[in-house]
This record gives C-alpha cells, structure tokens and sequence, in this order.
C-alpha cells in the first residue's frame, strides 16, 4: 500500500529546493548583500541532499533526534525550517548577510533550532557521535526522564569522509559501544575541487563494518528498480554498477540526449535493452538516470523508518551532486549558481509567478490548507523549539585549598578535584572529567579513584581484585564519572563540546573538565574552536606547559598556548601560579561555565561575565613555595579578574615587573636582587592576561562610546604605577602574551618570554637559555630603567646566557 505521505513529501522536497535555490540565487542577483563575493558552494551541495532531508526531517525525525547537517546544506536546512516555520523570509532574503541566516548552519548565530554547528568539515560528524555517548551517560545516571533517547545524526558529504577525526571518532566509538548513533552519507562522487575516486563505497563500508555499524546502502532509486524489472533492465544495471564516476557525473550534465548516446553505443543491442531506452523520451531518460536511491523519497523514508534497533548505522546514499537543476553532475559545480536564464526556466517549470517566490505553497500541486495541516503533524516539529535547559547547580563559596608548603599547580588541581570527590554537594556530582589517556600524568588519578570510570558494562579492576597493589582503582561501570578517550585531542574537544552541550541538547547540566598536555591544545585546536564557537561549556586543564616541564622534553614544551588563550573566543584562560589562587578560579570556573545571561559588560571589570562561557587553565608541574596569606574576598575577586600587586609599587619605583605563572619565583628574585639599588619596585601576579585584556579593549570601546568613567581592572592596577616608571613582563610563553600591557597606560615595556622551544635540561637551564630567569629580568630592567649599577646583576653577569 502506498504511503499517504508521499503526494505531501514530494510537493516538499520540490519546493525546499526551489527554496534553497531561490535563497542563493537571492543574495547574489536580487538582494546581493555580499559585497559582490558570489555565494557559491551551495548550491549544487544543497540540491545533493535536499532529497534526504526531506525524508528525515518532514517524515523519519523525531524532536529528541539531534542532527549535524553538513554545511553547504544549510539553505536546505533553513528552507525546511521556513516550511515548519522556525525561520523567517527575512533571515532568508538576508542570506548570509549581516545577522541574515548562516552560510553553514549555526547553534549560536541561526534562529531556527540548529542542534550541532557546522562549518569545518568533519567535525560535526564526530560530535553527533560522543553526543550519543553523553545521551548514554545522561541516562544511565537516570537522568532525563522526561525526555526519550533520541538519535544523533550526521548528514555527512562523501569527501568530508576524508577528515581524519572522523576516523578518531570511529575507533572511539567502538570502544565505548556507541549506539544511536546514524551517519548519512551524500555519496554524490564530488568534492569540491573534482569527482571523487572510484569505488569509494566499498572502502566504507568495510571500514564501517570493522567497527561493528550497520551498513544501508541506498543506491538505485524507485524508477530505476522498475527499469532493471524490464527486459533489458539486467543490462542496464549492470551498465551502472561499472559506470566510472566521472562519466557518470558527465553525463548527467549532458542530459537525456547524450545518456542515449551513450548507453545505445554501450549496451544497444537491437533487443530489449535497446526497446528499454527507447521507450523513453530524452526527459525520461535523464530523470531515469539520475533517479539514484538518494533522491528516491519511497525509499529513504523505508531505510530511515526501518530502523527498529539502537545499532550505530551508516547509510550509503547514492545522489547527484546538483540533483534538479542544470548545474546537476559538472565536475565544476561546488561553487557553480544557476544564470538568470536559467533561474527563470526552474521557476517557470516550477509554477512559481515572479514576485511570488518566498510564498510557501506557491506553484504546489496540493491545496495549501492541505499542506499546512500536513507540516502542522510532523512528527519532528511536536515539541517546538528544543533548546533544552537545566537549573544553575550551586557551588560552595570556597573550595578546598592544599596546605603543601610547596607544590605545584598541576598538584593542587588534583588535590582540590580529590576534595570535590569527596564532597557530598550536589554539584560534585555533575563534575564529569575526560582525559586523552593522561588522566594520570595529569592528575585526575585521585578523582578517578574516588568516582570510578563510566562504562555502560561494568568491567573491573582485575589488579585490585588480584590484590596487585596498584596507586589507581581503574573500575568502570554506570556510577562513573570519567570517561576515558584513547590518544585523540580531536576526540577530547568534541567529547567536551558534547559534554559541555548536555543542558540543552538532553536537559541536564554537567559540569565537564578535560585534561590534556598544554602542546597538544594545538593538535585539537579546530575542534576547541568549534566547542566555543557552539556555546559549549567545558573547563581545559593542560598540564605540563611551556618550557618549565624542562627535562621532560623538548618536543612536549608548549609556546603559543597562552596566545590562543588570550585570542580564543568564548574562552576565559587563566594561568594561576599559586594553588590559592588555582582554588579560586577553579570555583570561579564552576559557576562561569553556568551563566546565561545578558551579554552587558560588568562596569567594574568590563567583561562580560553574565553571559558564561568555557575556562582553560594553564598550569605547570614545576613546585613552587607557597605564598602563606588570607585570602580575602578582594584578593579573590582580582585573582578573577585577571591580576593584583603581589607588591606595588612605591612613588620612586623606575620599573614594575609583571609576571604569569611558574616564573613566580624568578620575579620575586629579581626584585629581592635589585632591591638593594632600586626601591619600590612593584611587583604585579597576573593570573589571566586574557581577561585582563579583554576588559580593557570593552572599557575603551566603551569609553568612546560615551561611558567616560569606564575603568577595566588593568587600568586600575597600572594606575599605580608613575607615569615614567618601565615594565617588564616575563611568563613561560610567548612574550606577546603580556607586551600590549604598556600601551595600556604608556609604560615603556620589555617582554620576556619564550619564542623557541625543543631545548631540553633544568629548569634553571632552560630559563636562562631563554632569558626569563632573574638575571634577565634584571638585565632588562637595567637596560629600560638605568640607574645606579646594580650589583648583584653585575656580579653574576656573564654566566652564559646567550641568544636563544
Ligand atoms: C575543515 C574544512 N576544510 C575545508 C573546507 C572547504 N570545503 C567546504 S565543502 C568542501 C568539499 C565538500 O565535499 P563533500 O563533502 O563531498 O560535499 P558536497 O559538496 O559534495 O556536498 C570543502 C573542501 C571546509 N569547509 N572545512
Ligand atoms: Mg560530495
């Protein structure tokens, strides 16, 4: 029995194309708001799959399913929307135009109920995959009762299966058993540059089998099926299976007349085969041809609506990069946009008036009202929007802080999550941690001895049941709160960005921390971009970092990160020398990643804090002796906000030294070294540069805006400072990271810092090899500030520090 829906699907799918073309071709010849940058990539990837998201989204969706649309689908994406309507004409007439709808689909910047954003190819894909591992969490917490298990998916171009975090994404999802989790392929043989290779389809499908999915292939469409029923069919079939894709591809540019060429010339046999193609018309022919299982409503709907087991599942979906439009199969298309003349040839063939073309049931075969009434039961759309959201957890006012007379940042981070495991607050257990297989050499061991690995199967620790004495308990099972990654920083990002998406995408807040080895922030640095870029919220702890993990090696040792911390949107980064002050960030950091609030800067330190946002902490392993202070609330409110006078300066000091992190020590020894010829040196901790620089860019903007008493904090601590006194700025890191700190008020500044890496020795080595110990810092206070000869500078000069 045919399916009622079908007459409805199919006005659809016709018209979410039309819709998607119009979009384009809107913002590049009517209502062109892009500077004369042609809107290109869209539109042949648009049409490839605007049959298959015409069969999910109006037919097989469900609310609770979460779905990464593969980018150069969006004006596909937002069409079905403006059918549901979740999307406004206005936002399409603006297509990527200012706060128009997005070229590629957006959580944070789209109005229409993106689940996941995409843009950098391959990452989507990924995150649908670990967002099922947290729906497997969520529930088996027995959390999220309220609302069912749902699918994650992944509309996936066929090149874009070249990404490698894919493959990343793949191996991890074995391991951990991942389910409910559908991949769609849009096999349409083309990339962006060309035509794909041969037999690709093969390659995955033994690569999805090996880690254990279903594989659908849906390769022939409904009339082809029928065709092949024919006599002669079995040739033509068989014709298709061995068709290079290129020829494929050219042909379907070509159109009916040269496919009946062609297959006359390769299977003409004067019989059946030959009666077979003859039988049709040019039109018939062409649309024969490229009715390919990917733009075969009937049979998608089947293959998605089949699917009656929680098995992760690829579908192979052959299409036509193109598909509908002359564009269709030329090997050029990626970027290619329908003429003038052309655009009014679909539209007139598409029934649509001019000036008519936004209305939704314009040119459509069935009665409005029945259409409407149609959209108006789908299944997907029953529960609205589904942004989801989870109270604020509340946090203690003070976490614990270690006594240790000297330990290092690294340390006390373990430390103080040992305390969290122990606590019994509610919010300890929302704290989920993960870790590219260094959660013991970053210190999460106590943590995880505490609250235990998760697994969906409990599986034990067989050294502890043996009585092998062992300093960690590695049990997994439902209660745990741990999820261990094999060695993939791409993972750990996109584990966080799921993680970290929990509240909205299955309505339960977690408080997720990922650690990692600062160097190899750049080894997933897209994916954390794309974590921020989605709102997702995450805590980073990268330990060892700089040069300062000195003998560990060379190659381990980390420059840039400091740089990407101060630059990455939707980061807030901090580099606390002391665990004191560690303890309160990571408090800080806890309820910051919470807020969603308005994004009004706070007028005392001109960040806009309200708004939340994700954290990373750089940290070191290099121990260090302990400041023994109170912490008072002022202290800790500046150690938030970026920075305070571990010593300030006094009305004769020439120079202030400002320092982040593990050189600690070195700057308090440089000004104990100088103290004796240059008084009142001040000496300034500055536990985030990023935010401190932050403030001080809104409080300018601000200022010039008309709110003449804004003052960022950076302003209000170098207000301390005479006007001619000189700066020095020293971290383990790129010197970059703390020199725009003179152009806050005009201090003649000098930067130290680390600009090469790959040397290994002591700390002390290294330091001076790179000019950040305190004879440097003395030497480049000496050569900004000159006075008196300083004498301990000279007494020690010339014990080999060199260029580095
Ligand atoms: C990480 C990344 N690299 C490069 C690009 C540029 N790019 C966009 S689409 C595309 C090709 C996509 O081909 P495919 O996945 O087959 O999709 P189709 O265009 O065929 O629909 C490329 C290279 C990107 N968006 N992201
Ligand atoms: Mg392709």
């Amino acid at each position: 029995m045919s399916d009622p829906r079908l007459p409805y699907l199919t006005e659809l799918e016709k018209k979410v194309l039309w819709l998607a073309t119009w979009t384009i071709h809107n913002a590049n010849h009517i209502r062109p708001n892009t500077d004369g940058l042609k809107v290109g990539g869209h539109q042949a990837s648009s049409a490839s799959m605007a049959t298959i998201l015409t069969a999910l989204y109006f037919a097989a969706l469900r609310p609770q399913d979460r779905v990464a649309v593969k980018p150069h689908a969006s004006p596909v994406y937002h069409a079905i929307q403006y059918l549901l309507g979740n999307q406004t004409r206005e936002k399409l007439e603006n297509f990527r135009g200012y706060k128009g709808a997005q070229s590629y689909p957006s959580r944070t910047k789209d109005v229409d109920d993106v689940d996941f954003s995409t843009g950098s190819v391959g990452l989507g894909v990924a995150q649908t995959l670990f967002s099922s591992l947290v729906q497997d969490y969520v529930k088996a917490k027995g959390w999220a009762k309220d609302w069912p298990e749902g699918r994650m998916i992944a509309l996936v171009g066929d090149a874009e299966m070249d990404e490698g975090n894919i493959f990343e994404a793949l191996l991890e999802g074995w391991k951990q058993g991942v389910r409910n989790t559908w991949w769609v392929i849009d096999y349409n043989r083309q990339s962006l540059d060309a035509v794909i290779r041969e037999g690709l389809y093969a390659r995955f499908e033994a690569l999805f089998r090996a880690f254990g999915w279903d594989v659908v292939t849906i390769k022939y469409g409904s009339l082809q099926e029928a065709a092949f029923r024919e006599p002669g069919g079995q040739q033509l079939k068989s014709w298709i299976d061995s068709c290079p894709n290129q020829l494929y591809s050219a042909l379907t540019f070509q159109g009916g007349a040269a496919w009946r060429k062609r297959l006359l010339d390769d299977i003409g046999d004067q019989g059946p085969a030959t009666r077979l193609i003859e039988s049709r018309t040019d039109a018939e022919l062409a649309a024969l041809m490229s009715n390919l299982g990917g733009h075969d409503l009937p049979n998608l709907v089947s293959a998605f609506e089949s699917i009656d087991h929680d098995r992760p599942t690829v579908f192979i979906c052959y299409t036509v990069k193109g598909f509908g439009l002359p564009i269709a199969g030329h090997k050029d298309n990626h970027a290619g946009l329908l003429t003038p003349a052309q655009l009014d040839g679909y539209r007139a063939a598409s029934n649509i008036r001019p000036g008519h073309e936004w209305d939704k049931f314009e040119g459509m075969k069935l009665p409005a009202e029945d259409i409407q009434a149609f959209l108006s039961k789908v299944p997907f759309a029953q529960r609205g929007r589904r942004r989801l959201s989870s109270p604020h957890l509340d946090i203690p006012a003070k976490l614990a802080v270690p006594e240790q007379p000297t330990i290092s940042t690294q340390q006390g981070f373990g430390l103080i999550l040992n305390e969290v495991a122990r606590s019994t607050e509610p919010f300890a257990d929302r704290v989920v941690t993960t870790s590219p297989d260094v959660t013991v050499s970053t210190n999460l061991g106590p943590w995880v001895n505490r609250r235990g690995l998760f697994g969906r199967e409990a599986m034990a620790d067989i050294f502890r049941k043996e009585r092998i004495p062992s300093t960690f308990t590695w049990e997994f099972g439902t209660k745990g709160q741990h999820f261990e990654l094999g060695i993939a920083e791409m993972n750990l990002f996109i584990m966080l960005s799921a993680l970290g998406l929990s509240h909205t995408t299955f309505g339960e807040r977690l408080l997720p921390i990922g650690t990692l080895y600062d160097p190899f922030i750049a080894r997933g640095l897209d994916a954390l971009n794309y974590a921020c870029y989605q709102d997702a919220r995450f805590i980073v702890v990268a330990t060892p970092s700089g040069v300062t993990l000195a003998p560990e090696g060379g190659a381990h040792q980390s420059i840039s990160t400091p740089l990407i911390g101060l630059a990455q949107d939707g980061l807030a980064t901090f580099e606390p020398a002391f665990v004191d002050e560690l303890s309160v960030i990571l408090r800080w950091a806890f309820d910051y990643i919470q807020l969603d609030g308005d994004a009004a800067p706070d007028p005392r330190s001109w960040l806009r804090d309200k708004t939340g946002g994700s954290v990373y902490l750089r940290l070191s392993t290099r121990p260090l002796e302990q400041p023994k202070r109170e912490m008072t609330d002022e202290l800790a409110r500046d150690i938030v906000d970026g920075g305070y006078w571990m010593r300030k300066p006094g009305p004769s000091a020439r120079f202030v030294i400002a320092y982040t992190g593990a050189v600690a020590p070195e700057a308090i020894e440089a000004v104990g070294l100088m103290g004796e010829d240059r008084r009142d040196i001040g000496l300034l901790a500055i536990t985030s540069a990023d935010r401190l620089n932050a403030g001080w860019t809104a409080a300018q903007h601000a200022r010039e805006l008309g709110r003449t008493n804004a003052v960022s904090h950076v302003e209000r601590l170098l207000a301390e400072v005479p006007d001619d006194c000189a700066m020095i700025t020293v971290l383990d890191g790129h010197p970059a990271t703390l020199a725009w700190l003179g152009a806050v008020r005009g201090h003649r500044t000098r930067a130290l810092g680390v600009e090469h890496f790959g040397q290994t020795g002591t700390i002390q080595d290294l330091y001076r090899h790179f000019g950040i110990d305190a004879q440097a810092i003395a030497a480049a206070a000496e050569s900004l500030a000159p006075g008196r000869p300083l004498r301990h500078l000279r007494a020690v000069s010339g014990t080999g520090r060199q260029p580095a």
